[in-house]
């Protein structure tokens, strides 16, 4: 059993003690009428459930790895927006939507030229990250540089030319290298950008939009990426478990997801007392396994080379000789020492080329690396498949940060979704009418359109 194994062992424990203390400081809050202790509570609850959730399988002798697998590609034109929201939103799968490249920004099929960011933002001044500090949680001033966006591009832009492996030498010295242009909420900060982007038709009936107040969301999304090569986002949940899509404009980046019910086999730390735990560094776990897998197929060579060895157990799974002893483990079967559970996570990769568009469920833990430069706009959305989630959430989150939060549960809360009301469109349309402007996804316009409401944006625009 993988519980038997020292670094199981040392992980439940961790995830215990987190939990004892989370509970302990909820007690604490309880006691003292905070008016942040259902929030404290919560959180004590989620760290519990994971530590139970991790020995659950530890303690399962049928548990085995799951190997990591694609996000599928659709291409726009064979996937109707109802049938989007009712396979993949609605069910919690991830999907690549593909084909609505040209359609985008205003510059069409030469959108990754970045014309259109340029003529509408390069004079605007932006906060860019640097040395991949956009995946601290203590983001300093010193961290952060205000200079125009046509300036970061000047930098970060060559940088593909070449675009050198990370551990190439050079790597990492060159000006702009590690700077990142970070989730930047285009309508508060960029709105000049707002009319040469097109929103996907998908997420326009994000409900978030459609309420009668306006609150802390109304206008964070789409927000923009843009980002030099090698940097990485870090291994995370979003907020209230919003549901989250992401168009690439220009170059790749490789996600790696993660289902939400797995968020416990991947070292969470609920120790830092908010809803979402913090995890380790995406690329340093997996630098971990890949030098265990690395050592392990070694030794089985080794083994293969010496009959004589019969310290070994050649069972897939670990046997004891007696209670006294510890038990033995076969090489390929033997859990990683560091982050032993991650195998155990179902996992998605793909690399999100340019003209694609992800949707990442919401709650599921994701990590992003640019593998060269890239730009790309983003939004988090709820409809019905997230909706009690978000509001759940959002109350917990107003109890814990106050008046603001609360206002923006509120003015969600008072909205009455009505399944009847969801204007469901079931034929496959063509690509150009699968984006929207700006101004028709904001209020949730275009999220009340029906099929023939929509035409798609004259050309001369
Ligand atoms: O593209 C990235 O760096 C990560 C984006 C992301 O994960 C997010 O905004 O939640």
């Amino acid at each position: 059993m993988l519980a038997d194994h020292p670094a199981v062992a040392a992980e439940l424990a961790r995830l215990d003690a987190v939990a004892d203390a989370r509970e302990a400081a909820a007690a604490e809050a309880r006691d003292a009428g905070d008016d942040a202790a259902v929030y404290v509570e919560e959180v004590a609850g989620r760290a519990r459930w994971a530590a139970d959730r991790a020995r659950a399988l530890a303690t399962d002798a049928s548990a085995r790895p799951v190997p990591a697998k694609p996000i599928p590609r659709v291409h726009c034109s064979r996937l109707s927006l109802a049938t989007f929201r009712r396979e993949y939103v609605a069910r919690k799968e991830p999907v690549v939507i593909c084909g609505l490249g040209p359609h985008l920004t205003e510059d069409g099929e030469r959108g990754d030229g970045l014309g259109w960011l340029t003529r509408h933002g390069a004079n605007k001044k932006v906060a860019v990250t640097r040395d991949n500090a956009h995946v601290n949680s203590t983001l300093a001033c010193a961290d952060t540089e205000i200079l125009d966006l046509g300036e970061h591009l000047a930098r970060v832009l060559p940088l593909d030319a070449p675009n050198l492996p990370e551990d190439a030498e050079g790597f990492g010295s060159r000006d702009g290298d590690g700077t990142y242009l970070y989730d930047c909420a285009m309508p508060l900060k960029l709105p000049s950008l707002l009319n040469a982007v097109r929103v996907p038709r998908y997420f326009a009936h994000d409900f978030l939009q459609r309420t009668r107040d306006v609150h802390a969301f109304t206008a964070s999304w789409p927000s923009l990426f843009v980002a030099a090569p090698h940097t990485k986002s870090s291994l995370h949940v979003d907020q209230w478990r919003g549901n989250f899509w992401m168009a690439m404009v220009r170059g790749t980046k490789r996600w790696t997801l993660f289902h939400d019910e797995d968020v416990p086999y991947l070292s969470p730390d609920y120790g830092r007392g908010t809803l979402d735990p913090a995890f380790p560094r995406m690329h340093v776990m997996d630098a971990a396994h890949a030098s265990w897998r690395r050592r392990n197929a070694n030794a089985a060579d080794d083994d293969d080379d010496d009959d004589d060895d019969d310290d070994r157990t050649n069972d897939e799974t670990p046997g004891t000789n007696d209670d006294e002893t510890p038990p033995r483990w076969a090489e390929d079967a033997r859990p990683c020492d560091s982050h032993p559970l991650l195998p155990y996570a179902r996992r998605w990769d793909v690399d999100l080329g340019p003209g694609e568009v992800l949707f990442v469920p919401g709650g599921f833990p994701h990590v992003v690396h640019n593998l060269d430069v890239t730009c790309s706009f983003a939004g988090n959305f709820v409809d019905e498949s997230n909706l009690d989630a978000a509001l759940r959430d959002m109350k917990l989150l107003g109890a814990k940060y106050g008046e603001q939060m609360m206002r923006t549960h509120d003015a969600i809360d008072e909205v009455w979704f009505d399944p009847e009301d969801e204007v469901m469109v079931e034929e496959c349309l063509e690509p150009r009418r699968l984006v929207v402007r700006y101004e028709d996804y904001l209020g949730g316009r275009a999220g009340r359109w029906g099929a023939s409401d929509w035409d798609g944006i004259p050309d001369e625009e």
